[in-house]
């Protein structure tokens, strides 16, 4: 479906590995996905979210210790075509495994 007479989304994923202590052995996964939503199909970008989700393997066993997960979204209310900081949302969410809060 590429020819819908209006609304589209526009999706990226862009995944980064991270030495996060510099042993190098990857310790950390980050995906960024960015969607870029034109609701009225104007050509001009209405909708913006960005999240960006982290996840970490601290005790190198291949299990996912530890994910952090930002998501900003920007909404272009009054439709001028720019993001201000009114029609911007942060939200930030983090997530430990029991394994890491009992070792400490
Ligand atoms: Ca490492
Ligand atoms: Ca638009
Ligand atoms: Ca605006």
């Amino acid at each position: 479906m590429s020819d819908t007479p209006e609304g589209e989304i526009q999706t990226t994923v862009e995944t980064e590995y991270v030495d996060v202590d510099g042993d190098g052995t990857v310790d950390a996964v980050r995906e960024t996905t960015t969607h870029l939503v034109d609701v009225d199909g104007d050509g001009t970008v209405d909708i913006v979210q960005q999240t960006v989700t982290t996840v970490y393997d601290l005790t190198g066993d291949g299990e996912a210790d530890l994910i952090e997960s930002t998501t900003v979204t920007a909404v272009d209310v009054d439709g001028d075509g720019e993001f201000t900081e009114d029609e911007i949302e942060v939200e930030h969410v983090t997530l430990v495994s029991e394994e890491v809060i009992e070792e400490g």
